[in-house]
């Protein structure tokens, strides 16, 4: 599984206040801690109160860089700020994201030729996110449609079925595990799943969140998940997660498994 960080993300308030207060050594703890907890990736999201989000976006960047050397996943609809937090990164970078709209497939497959990126798709265009895996799978095919046409491996495209919060879109969940599955089946080589994963939990009681993610995390391990942006410093979350991978064969067993996992 690729570990994406989830934590540098404005939607957080001890984020927002780091970005308002030029706090680095905030923003570095963040991306030092999740490195420690295994995530192969951070994702890095201005949040929506920036007043400034491409001065945000290249702050967090060059902050993040000048602590670690990591894989970013630049997490932004704007694209000059995608572009802006693109042209900084030291490694390859993750874009995250691009939907099924014909212009914004041609502008981001475009960076993502420039800037060797990796690509994040969500399965949603201008009418939204459809109902069921049907809709999701039809635009997930646009969107592999799109990346041949740009040159692109369909193994660097990461399809993101987009889970949406259980409280108020329940039947949702299913629809995006069988959409998980059955995208394997859109190209050969298939294109990667992702999903952010605890979108699952938002607004639901505090107590369960944790359970809701690492349940929901399970079976979308099971239905074939490639990569997720999560909690990584959750460590039931991270023990559901290594368990998961040991039971689909994706791990060697071994008594002291978590251990030796988090030894790697
Ligand atoms: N797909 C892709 N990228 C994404 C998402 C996605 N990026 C952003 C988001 N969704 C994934 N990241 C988060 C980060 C935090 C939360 C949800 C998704 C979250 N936070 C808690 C809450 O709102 O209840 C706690 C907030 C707080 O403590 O202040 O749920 O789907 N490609």
């Amino acid at each position: 599984m690729f570990i994406i960080g989830e934590r540098i993300n404005g939607m957080f308030k001890d984020v927002a206040k780091a970005i308002k207060e030029k706090d680095k050594a905030a923003i570095q703890s963040l991306a030092k801690k999740q490195i420690e907890c295994k995530a192969n990736a951070l994702d890095v999201n201005v949040g929506p109160a920036s007043s400034n989000p491409r001065e945000a976006m290249e702050w967090l960047v060059k902050t993040i860089q000048e602590a670690a050397d990591i894989t970013l996943a630049i997490d932004t609809t704007k694209q000059d700020v995608m572009e802006a937090g693109l042209s900084l990164c030291k490694s390859k970078p993750i874009i995250n994201s691009v939907n099924a709209n014909e212009e914004k497939m041609k502008a981001l497959f475009g960076l993502a030729k420039k800037y060797k990126a990796s690509i994040i798709g969500l399965t949603m265009d201008k009418a939204g996110i459809p109902k069921d895996s049907e809709g999701r799978l039809e635009l997930a095919m646009k969107m592999v449609a799109s990346c041949m046409e740009h040159g692109i491996d369909v193994s660097r495209l990461y399809l993101d079925a987009v889970i949406l919060p259980v409280n108020v879109a329940q039947p949702h969940a299913k629809e995006v595990l069988k959409t998980i599955r059955d995208s394997k089946m859109l190209s050969d080589p298939a294109p990667k799943t992702v999903l952010g994963l605890s979108n699952v939990s938002q607004g639901s009681q505090a107590q369960y969140k944790s359970l809701i993610n690492r349940t929901f995390l399970s079976m979308a391990i099971a239905s074939g998940l490639d990569a997720a942006i999560l909690d990584v410093t959750d460590k039931e979350l991270m023990d559901s997660l290594i368990t998961a991978e040991l039971l689909m064969d994706k791990q060697l067993y071994c008594d002291s498994y978590l251990d030796a996992y988090r030894k790697k």
